[in-house]
């Protein structure tokens, strides 16, 4: 039995640079996390991009980048700024993502990004093959690299890859505009085991297999050459116990210890006792439904005019991909509408939204879960939606209501939560009304469910589910070929 080989487009260590002094700092990202007990000690190598370009690394500091991630279990993939331009910014982030996101008025499809999107992936797959041997298991993650299986089964036929895809897989009709959708199919054929967060995303995919390569599919299975590949959902969990263990270690602080956040949250509260807090986190992404949630909490404050000065809306909007042109006309837009409901509403002791266009430490996260009445999350498309299971995570007293869409792939395991659809109004405001008067009671019971259901399927136990599942599937396909 061999090492465990992680890929994903990025490492989970940070590398910085200052003053020529190189610093490697670990990410404290679900995915980190969840890999931790798979990526233990020498049994497993993380390969992946450093998030330096070849023109930002210094060349005497090469080598002591490789020591640093060797330290980390780490190898990387080197690219220059074209390469990411082409492959990252343009193939993934302004193809696949706005396609797997439902939207396809959004996606382009340029030859130049799917020409450098294949080079890259090549290169990943010939950096598995460089650090890896034959009986390694290999887990690749996510769309950036949805090639690669295939290209290291032909040089490693024998080898056990796994992949996992952390957005949603479109239906048929979404998947089959994509001009080089066979050759993704087939990418990802190059797995023993596929794995989506939800059902829905496997039934898509294993449609579009079916019914744009025409092979045979029996049930989660698919027959090709001589393999079968199985395809599956393992949702995504957190690490509970650590979002549990800060929320309490958030409680215990003293008068002297708390943020400036949380004395300002604090403060909010003991000035105006029957004002609750809605919170929403999410990266400033069009998928994750932000105008929309603005203009729908407008429209609540004209429905329900007697929760003016009730309600306050605090956005954390954490910066992303700010050079595709669509997230910088989303961040425009956000902040328009910011201004102007707060231009239009706020009174002297009001400002209806707190908006916040940063990313904030792991602390005021926590400081913002505990402090919340409300979470609102609205997006319009999310393979998973984490943040909603963080979110119920730190509600020691089981107080708090989770308003959820429908489309996200949480919603599938969160039905104690209010589920909404983010494109209606109507049913979000009176969602809103109901959040607000909702009795404690049936608040502790909804989150007792919920939490009970996060800290069995926390994150550690998706990983070691996806991995036993792909050595399973490796035995059962090699007793299929000695049939
Ligand atoms: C993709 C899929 C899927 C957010 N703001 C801050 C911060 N965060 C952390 C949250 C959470 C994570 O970022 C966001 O995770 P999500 O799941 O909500 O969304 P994506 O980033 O879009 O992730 C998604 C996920 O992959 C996993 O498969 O669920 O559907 O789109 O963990 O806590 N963390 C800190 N400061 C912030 O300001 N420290």
């Amino acid at each position: 039995m061999g090492k465990t080989i992680i890929i994903s487009n990025r490492l989970p260590v940070q590398l910085q640079i200052s003053n020529g002094t190189l610093n490697a700092i670990p990410s404290v990202g679900g995915l980190a996390t969840g890999m931790k007990s798979v990526h233990s000690g020498g049994e497993s190598l993380w390969i992946g991009w450093s998030g330096l370009t070849d023109e930002d690394t210094p060349k005497e500091l090469e080598s002591d980048i490789d020591s640093a991630l060797k330290e980390h279990g780490c190898a990387k993939v080197k690219l220059n700024s074209d390469e990411i331009d082409g492959f990252y910014y343009g193939f993934s982030n302004r193809t696949i993502w706005p396609l797997f996101h439902y939207f396809l008025k959004y996606s382009e499809f340029e030859l130049n990004y799917w020409d450098t999107y294949k080079k890259v992936n090549q290169k990943f797959a010939d950096a598995i093959i460089k650090n890896s041997d034959e009986d390694d298991t290999i887990w690749i993650h996510d769309y950036q690299l949805m090639l690669v299986p295939q290209m290291v089964r032909e040089k490693r036929p024998d080898t056990t890859i796994g992949f996992f895809l952390h957005i949603p897989f479109p239906s048929f009709e979404i998947f089959r505009t994509l001009p080089w959708r066979d050759e993704i199919l087939e990418g990802l054929l190059g797995s023993d085991l596929i794995g989506f967060h939800t059902y829905d995303y496997e039934r898509h995919f294993l449609s579009s297999v079916r019914r744009l390569i025409g092979l045979d599919v029996s049930f989660n299975e698919i027959y090709l050459d001589n393999r079968v590949i199985k395809v599956d959902s393992f949702p995504m969990g957190i690490d509970y116990k650590k979002f549990r263990d800060a929320a309490i270690s958030h409680e215990s602080k003293s008068q002297d210890e708390r943020s400036d956040l949380q004395v300002r949250l604090d403060n909010h509260k003991a000035s105006a006792p029957d004002t609750k807090l809605i919170l929403s986190i999410d990266r400033l992404d069009y998928s994750k439904g932000i105008a929309k949630r603005i203009n729908a909490f407008e429209y609540f404050l004209q429905k329900y005019p007697e929760y003016k000065e009730k309600v306050r809306l605090i956005i954390l909007a954490v910066p992303s991909r700010s050079n595709v042109p669509q997230y910088q006309l989303l961040k425009k837009e956000v902040d328009e509408l910011v201004g102007r409901i707060n231009g239009e509403l706020s009174t002297i002791n009001w400002t209806p939204i707190w908006y916040f266009y940063r990313s904030l430490p792991f602390e005021s996260l926590i400081d913002l879960y505990t402090s919340s009445d409300i979470a609102w999350l609205t997006p319009l498309r999310d393979g998973m939606n984490l943040v909603a299971k963080e979110y119920i995570a730190t509600r020691t007293d089981k107080s708090g209501v989770l308003i959820l869409s429908e489309m996200a792939g949480s919603a599938y395991e969160m039905n104690e939560a209010l589920l909404i659809n983010p494109n209606n109004f109507e049913q979000q405001a009176d969602t809103l009304k109901r959040a607000f008067n909702m009795p404690m009671e049936e608040q502790v019971s909804r989150n007792t469910f919920l939490q009970k259901r996060l800290e069995r399927y926390n994150v550690e136990v998706w990983a070691n589910e996806f991995m036993n599942a792909l050595k399973e599937n490796r035995d059962l396909g090699q007793a299929f070929i000695s049939e």
